[in-house]
């Protein structure tokens, strides 16, 4: 009898922990106009982070075609306020920037990802700088100049891709973009191809049980303290939970779907700094600049 009454409550234990692990789904509201990007020369954003120093900044850049750099914008009125050249970099087909760690330890980098394939030939680079402490407020939309911090420069088995994703422990993720009917691939690029003279080959990496239906996906986010990921296709916003770190077990189950209000082209999605909700912003000029609020904040970390 009391083996019995043991394993009775062994299972009922199991089954509360496996069901939380697998109800746990966040809510967000549906998305709602903040601002519309007012700069003539942001026609194609193509890629969004939430600056980790600036109050309601977001970084962006354009698709292929435009110059070696980025600009900051604000998240309150859509007004481009700094133009940031990247000194050293060049630009063959930028698509995603991610805002993180510089290291493991400390610092604020931006992640800039020149990975896309529109004009051919595939730079596979990914140029690291360090964010701008400037008084942005100031900045009405003059231009500043960054160096390079570190470079990285890889290769593998996927075409392109138009994500980049950064950890809370500064890993760089890339997530390859595949055609309909495909599974497109996640990979962790190694800390050791930093600042390397030569492009590393990598081998690791999962397949997303997520099929493109076109040439997807277009973007993603990790949140600032890590356990959550956003990814972006042509049609949907998908959302993992990662207590862990371990982004190739838990992104390789299905996600959960988020509200999504459909744009022309739309690429680019991030998390806000607290990950109290996302952006989503489209190519295009004048776009309106999306914003989808977490309604249930009591279920951010239902595991701690
Ligand atoms: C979300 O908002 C858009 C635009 O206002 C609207 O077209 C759509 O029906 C809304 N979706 C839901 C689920 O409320
Ligand atoms: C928030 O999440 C908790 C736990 O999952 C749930 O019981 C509650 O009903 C949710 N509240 C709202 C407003 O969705
Ligand atoms: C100012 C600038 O260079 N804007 C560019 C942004 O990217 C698009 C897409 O390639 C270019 O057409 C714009 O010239």
């Amino acid at each position: 009898m009391d083996f019995v009454l043991f394993v009775a409550v062994y299972l009922s234990v199991a089954v509360v922990s496996i069901s939380q692990a697998q109800i746990y789904a966040p809510t967000f509201a549906n998305g709602t106009v903040v601002a519309r990007l007012r700069s003539r020369i942001i026609d194609e954003a193509s890629g969004i982070c939430a600056s980790r120093i600036h109050k309601d900044v977001l970084y962006t850049h354009n698709d292929s075609g435009d110059k070696a750099r980025i600009y900051a914008i604000s998240t309150k009125t859509g007004q481009r306020l700094m133009t940031i050249e990247i000194d050293g970099a060049s630009a063959v087909d930028y698509e995603d920037i991610s805002c993180g760690p510089c290291d493991s330890t400390s610092g604020h980098c931006i992640y800039v990802a020149d990975v896309g394939g529109n004009s051919g030939a595939v730079s596979n680079t990914v140029y690291k700088i360090r964010e701008p402490e400037v008084d942005l407020t100031h900045g009405k939309g003059g231009t500043f100049h960054v160096p390079i911090k570190s470079k990285l420069e890889f290769s593998w088995d996927q075409h392109d891709c138009e994500t980049i994703m950064v950890d809370n422990k500064a890993n760089v993720y890339v997530v390859s973009k595949v055609n309909a009917g495909q599974y497109p691939k996640l990979v962790r690029l190694p800390h050791r191809a930093w600042g390397t003279k030569h492009r590393v080959k990598v081998d690791e990496g999962v397949y997303l049980s997520l099929k493109a239906t076109r040439h997807d996906p277009v973007g993603g986010d990790i949140s600032r303290d890590g356990r959550e990921v956003l990814l972006k296709t042509h049609h949907h916003v998908y959302y993992w939970y990662v207590p862990d770190g371990d982004y190739y077990k838990h992104m390789t189950s299905q996600p959960l779907q988020l509200p999504y209000i459909q744009e022309p082209q739309g690429e680019a999605v991030c998390f806000d700094p607290q990950a109290t909700g996302y952006y989503t912003t489209s190519e295009g000029r004048y776009q309106p600049l999306y914003y989808y609020r977490r309604i249930n904040r009591s279920t951010k970390s239902p595991s701690s």
